[in-house]
């Protein structure tokens, strides 16, 4: 090898470089694109306004935690046509900006950067931004750079957050947060601008509110692919429709769905199941399937909701009892509406197909629910009373199960009702190894379950593998055959289609014939056979038999893949890219303004690029009390998918027509690539498209 590389002239090697440095013409055109502005964005000033209309309720531990930001209105950033004289000091004063990347990249995070960046440099040439470096982390240890113009200009347009890098530490102590103080104090900043999630707007909220004094403007910025910070009022007004990152990682994903779709109705020998990130939310899910057309898409929000109706008829025909377990779906439950749709597709000759799993799915079905909060409580409770953390003081598997038994033997701790019981310990000890070991993982800094890291997939999958053997066995799992192949086969086997097929299938005129359920081996087809007399209990079955029985019988052969890191680091759709482009300039318009503690947003995301409207979102009016590490905490509440949205609804009255178990074709739809080209702005998600519909 070594050898090869000396043996390579100078002059070769710097072609070779040449060659290999090159650009695509996509990616050229992709970093000399300027995202348009939103043409308030184009006056010389412009001034913020109170929109009193836009009201949502306070939560009391808000009010009591973040009196300085609690009653901030929503505000819309207007042309101010006549500046006075402050107003034009405010705007072209030179300012110091900081600026940190929170949580897991985005596509778009670049331009967020790009946009504050240009608008600074505009109304001030002197001004200064410096990028804290992996996320939060460099905020309190001092670690930054300063952005210039080589830099943006640099990754205009591109994906991930390798400018200044990422990362997760919470703020979640005074100390904390007086360190940030004091470092942003030292760097002489005017304004921080937080670009994160749910978690880091709690951030941003929290340090807003300890700035507020110092004159320092705290202001976060929505981003996350998880698309599930969605802001609507009280009186369900869309402020915030998405995040930005939500439209290009869904694309990327359905691209790639997409491909395998090609694939797999090609060779048509598996189901792919596609695990699609998200955390809780299943909003990624749900666009992807959108844009897709997959013949399942399971959405966590849905199945919480689930009840089963036959056993809830037959408690209340029993005893006129209502059976509370009827409600919340089981895993056991959801591998046989799984198994449903696969063993109805296998009837029409389709035993492969597309399913998207959200990441997020275990939080939405009971019984895993409950051993995930009761797991958050017992680590968090540990991690609180020792020295040592639990995944350090326990780190085998069988160790944390130890430890668990011995709580719900009261062994451990005091409690008469201990939080795991003796039937926890029973019922988790009957779930595999596997994933005993991903519901312990670790949680997060901010106290979340690392959804992620769970082979969710697995356990659903097995679970179908293992009914549909039962269903295989009982002998209605099976492949339809096509008649015309079965009468072509017989043919030229020299036998009589219609005179046999009576005795093979149970629908024998249908377009897709179905093997008798009772013939499920060999022995059972030579017995039809002969029960049928087509042939003689001492008679060999003819070969052609045969061949038509081993047609129908159905394997079941999966693919599984995670689709969620290479979504987050895609280069941003053109819609991403003007999204938060726009957002960067909100951002600066928003601190020229004053604003603090305030979340910038575009309202009309939804709807055409001439009706966004920048804006500022009161962030501690979003939040509310959640269990975190197994206590209460205030952070920024979550948008979960909305059952009464009309995405939800159309993919709900769309979706059979999507398991296509008909004699019709697959219905799968291509997005095509995330291109670039100006045309491409137009292409925004699916959902806000859908949710504007007017009915
Ligand atoms: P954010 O909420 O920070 O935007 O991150 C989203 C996400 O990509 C989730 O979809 C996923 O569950 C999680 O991050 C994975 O986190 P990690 O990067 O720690 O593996």
């Amino acid at each position: 090898m070594e050898d090869n590389i000396l043996k390579i002239n100078a002059d070769v090697r710097t072609q070779a470089n040449e060659i290999m440095n090159e650009y695509s013409g996509e990616t050229l055109a992709r970093k000399q694109f300027s995202p348009e502005k939103i043409d308030i964005f184009n006056a010389s000033h412009t001034c913020l306004e109170a929109l009193e209309e836009y009201r949502f309720l306070k939560d009391t531990e808000a009010e009591r935690m973040l009196p300085g930001i609690i009653n901030n209105p929503v505000q819309q950033v207007i042309i101010d046509p006549d500046p006075d004289d402050n107003a034009k000091t405010q705007f072209s004063k030179p300012r110091n900006i900081g600026v940190v990347f929170s949580g897991g990249p985005a596509p778009g995070g670049h331009n967020v950067i790009a946009g504050l960046f240009d608008e600074m440099k505009r109304f001030n040439s002197q001004s200064k931004m410096f990028g804290f470096i992996k996320g939060p982390e460099g905020l309190l240890e001092n670690r930054y750079i300063e952005i210039t113009a080589e830099l943006v200009d640099y990754h205009r347009n591109m994906g991930g957050f390798d400018m200044i890098k990422t990362g997760r530490t919470k703020m979640d102590s005074g100390s904390k947060m007086e360190l940030a103080l004091t470092i942003c104090r030292g760097l002489n900043l005017d304004a921080l601008v937080i670009i994160g999630g749910d978690d880091s707007n709690t951030n941003a909220a929290f340090l807003a509110q300890h700035f507020k004094s110092s004159g320092i403007k705290v202001i976060g910025i929505p981003k996350t692919i998880d698309g599930d910070i969605q802001v609507k009022t009280d009186e369900s007004k869309v402020l915030c429709a998405t995040s930005f990152g939500f439209h290009s990682a869904a694309r990327a994903f359905a691209q790639n769905i997409s491909n395998l779709a090609n694939d797999g109705s090609s060779d048509i020998k598996y189901w792919h199941v596609c695990k699609v990130m998200g955390r809780v939310a299943s909003h990624l899910t749900l666009e992807t399937a959108l844009q897709t057309h997959v013949n399942i898409a399971l959405i966590g929000e849905e199945l919480a909701d689930y009840v089963d109706q036959e056993r809830m008829a037959k408690s209340l025909e029993q005893g006129g009892q209502v059976d509370y377990n009827a409600y919340g779906i089981t895993l056991r439950h959801l591998s046989r509406v799984i198994c449903d749709i696969i063993v109805r597709r296998a009837a029409f000759g389709k035993n492969y197909g597309l399913m998207i799993i959200p990441e997020g799915i275990l939080e939405f079905i009971n019984e895993i629910q409950v051993f995930i909060t009761k797991l958050n409580k017992i680590i968090a409770d540990y991690n609180r009373i020792h020295d040592l953390d639990f995944h350090r003081a326990f780190p085998t598997l069988n160790e944390k199960l130890d430890y668990l038994r011995r709580i719900s033997q009261g062994l451990v701790g005091k409690d008469r009702f201990p939080i795991w019981n003796v039937r926890d310990d029973e019922l988790f000890n009957q779930l595999p190894g596997f994933f005993r070991e991903g519901l312990l993982v670790e949680r997060d800094l901010h106290g979340n379950f690392q959804f992620s890291q769970v082979k969710t997939e697995k356990i659903i999958m097995d679970m179908v593998k293992e009914y549909l053997d039962v269903l295989r066995e009982q002998g209605r799992y099976k492949v339809g055959i096509l008649r015309d192949d079965y009468v072509s086969l017989m043919d030229a086997a020299g036998m009589d289609p219609e005179l046999f097929a009576p005795a093979l299938f149970k629908n024998p005129k249908e377009k897709y014939v179905l093997v008798k359920p009772d013939i499920i081996s060999l022995k059972t087809l030579k017995l039809a056979l002969v029960n049928a007399g087509m042939l003689d209990a001492e008679d060999e079955i003819p070969q052609i038999f045969i061949n038509i029985f081993r047609k129908s019988q159905a394997e079941f052969n999966i693919q599984t893949h995670f689709y969620g890191y290479d979504g987050r680091g895609t280069d941003p759709t053109c819609f991403d890219c003007c999204y938060a482009y726009n957002l960067g300039l909100t951002a600066f318009h928003l601190i020229a303004g004053g604003a603090t503690g305030q979340m910038a947003a575009i309202i009309n995301l939804e709807k055409d690029f001439h009706k966004w409207q920048p804006a500022g979102i009161p962030i501690a009016r979003l939040m509310h009390l959640e269990e975190r590490k197994g206590r209460l905490e205030l952070v920024m509440e979550k948008s979960i998918v909305d059952l009464e949205s009309n995405a939800f609804k159309v993919f709900k009255a769309i979706r059979e027509d999507w398991v296509a178990a008909c004699e019709c074709p697959d219905r799968f739809r291509n997005p095509g690539a995330i291109g670039f080209s100006k045309e491409m702005e137009e292409d925004r998600p699916l959902t806000l498209r859908l949710n504007a519909l007017q009915s």
